[in-house]
């Protein structure tokens, strides 16, 4: 992977990252495609659309089913699924921990039982990675054990232990495969984890980042804490990360959140919220959240935001969209969930031209200021 840091504005930046199959510009917003698709889209949105560069998908998920070497022998997530930009997959470990019904980190791996079919399954670093060989993505996440917060400090310190060792052991896994032709043009990414306690922070951070991996990620947040102890963790985490590498901030966020922990040095965001609140009826703005199903919106002939360019905006006015929400119309997932993406990958386009030009504080103030009006 090529990496380039192209302009900073204060602490935030614009970077250009060059896979095997895209060129993304930076700060990103990436997409959740779980299974391999974007819930409520074809590829061709995605693509011409939305324009993204790169989305993600888990394997945890996949590797369940259909089963990561079903995916590998159909052509790997990009000849399966035939998104031919990047693809980034998270580990597992995560999903292991919200959504198995037992989920038991050990020593050397993550045992879980399946949420599909209750069956036992044990995650070790190694096999992650050679799950991750067969999907075939562009950038892979290693196996980290992460903790709900709140926590006692001795819950996080095996946390930020592990997860060194975890991280270790993969690297070295990783490299040695490539040597043998494996993974060639894929990357991997660790991920940092320590509560919001900042000594653990700082020693899983400076652990981390002393190995060769491509990029880092910080982990463990967004899980019950409050928004400013997660800007604090981001602002003290990202000073012990190396500036020649991209930085992603796992599971975030709201739109206000990638607006700070972009000034706060963060490249890389990917979360559920788009996608899933556009399918419960929340819609995003650039005036702030938007209810669609009220019923003050049922003849009411307006796109649902002005400022938007998105073809359900350009075409379709609140009453229609209103009206297939509360009539459970299959249409209205695919329409809101192509506004809200559109909105975080511009959002993100915005922060990225006032990075450019050196206004990042600016451009802040001016997405603050529309929301209050
Ligand atoms: N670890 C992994 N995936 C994640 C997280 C993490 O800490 C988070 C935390 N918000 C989201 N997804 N592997
Ligand atoms: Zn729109």
């Amino acid at each position: 992977m090529e990496f380039t840091l192209d302009a900073t504005s204060n602490k935030a930046r614009a970077c250009t990252i060059k896979t095997a199959h895209s060129t993304i510009q930076t700060p990103v917003f990436m997409p959740v495609g779980t299974l391999g698709t974007i819930k409520a889209l074809d590829m061709q949105d995605v693509i011409d659309t939305l324009g993204a560069e790169i989305i993600l998908a888990n394997t945890y998920h996949t590797y369940l089913r259909p089963g990561d070497k079903t995916i590998a022998k159909m052509g790997k997530l990009h000849g399966f699924s035939t998104y031919p930009k990047s693809f980034l997959t998270d580990s597992g470990g995560f999903q292991a921990f919200s959504l198995s019904d037992i989920s038991k980190p050990k020593e050397d791996g993550i045992e879980f039982r399946s949420h599909i079919d209750g069956s036992k399954h044990f995650f070790t670093p190694k096999k992650v990675i050679d799950i991750q060989h067969n999907l075939g993505s562009d950038i892979m996440m290693i196996l980290d054990d992460l903790v709900a917060l709140p926590a006692t400090k001795e819950r996080i310190k095996l946390s930020i232990e592990r997860t060194t060792e975890w991280a270790k052991d993969s690297i070295e896994y990783f490299r040695t495969k490539q040597k043998e032709g494996i993974g060639v043009d894929q990357n991997i990414f660790a991920i940092i984890q320590g509560g919001i306690d900042k000594e653990m922070r700082t020693k899983s951070a400076t652990e981390l980042c002393a190995l060769d991996y491509d990029g880092f990620a910080i982990g463990g947040l967004s899980v019950g804490e409050l928004n400013n102890e997660m800007y604090d963790t981001v602002e003290h985490t990202t000073q012990y990360m190396p500036e020649d590498k991209p930085r992603y901030l796992m599971g975030v966020g709201t739109p206000e959140d990638l607006i700070e922990n972009i000034e706060r040095g963060v490249d890389m965001f990917d979360c559920v919220m788009p996608t899933r609140n556009a399918r419960n009826g929340t819609l995003f703005t650039s005036f702030g959240k938007l209810n669609i199903k009220g019923a003050k919106f049922k003849e009411d002939p307006s796109p649902i935001d002005a400022e938007c360019e998105c073809p359900t905006c350009k075409r379709y006015s609140r009453a229609y969209i209103n009206h297939l929400f509360r009539s459970r119309e299959i249409t209205y997932f695919r329409l809101a969930t192509l506004h809200n993406l559109y909105y975080y990958l511009n959002l993100m386009k915005q922060a990225r031209e006032a990075i450019l030009q050196d206004r990042y504080t600016e451009f802040k103030k001016e997405f603050y200021a529309k929301r209050s009006k």
